[in-house]
């Protein structure tokens, strides 16, 4: 009996020791590297993330803890330039949204050209789109190596998130490095494929069913709109009561009234704009309903950047 008992005791040691020694010498093994998925929280006009991310394909999961609409739009800066740098284009936006608030637009716009040079040379990399308050939206891009500032410029009371009045102190912008190291990860598997152009505005996607899906937007091209910026791919939910004027209104800036909080709709997410011929992936949840995809440009309608659909 005894014998056994030992026997037993034994076994389980040796299995125990046997079990360690894989782990013990793994860590060679870049595991941790294959899905990274990179965490922000959005609150209290604040991005919070990582400050190193890897490069290639990477998944984005953000949280929407406020109570207002924010957005991310990865800015990729040109070489040495930094958050810092960042600030000085944040000035003159507002600079010019004061203007335009004051019914200056002449003034305005000679202080838009006030732009640094290399503000020509920011790469708008992707990022999640509009999110209500509250709302988790997951977002897969194909990320280059290098410096990059993450912001919001959604207006409340006339001042872009992404820029800070007080002396010293940043809007809601984080600066992350991209390393050279790539992911292993793969783009996700897609159940509703869009492409967007200057030419041909949204297409595909129609009528969908309902349940969780995974939006591939792809960029047949980029251009510079009216607002100094590109097109991407937004998706709204609409009620018996949106206010589908005031709503293609809102998605441009350069309006007192455009993306100025509260948004005038639900934004369930999307995707900022990319350079042509990249595709981004973001998550959905669609319930039976009506929606639409929709692009943060000056009159998306007459651009073919408004699309409605209905989810069975
Ligand atoms: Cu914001």
């Amino acid at each position: 009996m005894r014998t056994h008992e030992y026997s037993v005791i034994l076994l389980l040691f040796t299995f125990l020791a046997s079990a360690c020694t894989p782990s013990g010498d793994s860590s060679d093994e870049p595991d941790e590297m294959a899905a990274p998925v990179v965490e922000l929280i959005l609150d209290d006009l604040t991005i919070t993330g990582p400050d190193e991310i890897p490069s290639g394909w990477t998944t984005f999961r953000v949280t929407n803890k406020s109570a207002m609409t924010h957005f991310v739009v990865l800015d990729k800066m040109p070489e040495g330039k930094t958050v810092e740098d960042h600030r000085v284009v944040a000035g003159v936006f507002q600079k010019g949204m004061d203007l335009l608030n004051a019914g200056k637009q002449e003034e305005a716009f000679a202080v838009f050209g006030e732009l640094p040079e290399w503000f020509g040379e920011v790469v708008f990399s992707g990022g999640p789109g509009f999110l209500g308050p509250g709302r988790t939206l997951e977002i897969t891009l194909f990320v280059e190596p290098g410096m990059y500032v993450a912001e919001c410029y959604v207006k409340t009371n006339g001042i872009f998130h992404s820029y800070n009045p007080n002396e010293g102190e940043y809007g809601m912008v984080h600066q992350m490095r991209a390393t050279e190291v790539e992911s292993e990860l793969a783009p996700p598997v897609s159940t509703i494929k869009l492409t967007i152009s200057s030419e041909r505005g949204i297409e595909g996607g129609g009528d969908v069913m309902a349940g969780e899906h995974t939006v591939a937007v792809r960029f047949e091209d980029q251009v510079v709109h009216e607002h100094f910026l590109g097109h991407d791919v937004h998706l709204i939910r609409l009620e018996d009561d949106t206010d589908v004027d005031a709503l293609h209104r809102w998605m441009n800036y350069l309006l007192p009234e455009g993306l100025e909080t509260p948004a005038p709709v639900t934004f369930l997410g999307g995707t900022n704009e990319m350079p042509a011929g990249n595709t981004a992936y973001f998550s959905a949840t669609l319930e039976a309903g009506r929606y639409a995809w929709i692009s943060e440009v000056p009159d998306p309608a007459a651009k073919g950047m408004y699309i409605e659909f209905q989810v069975r």
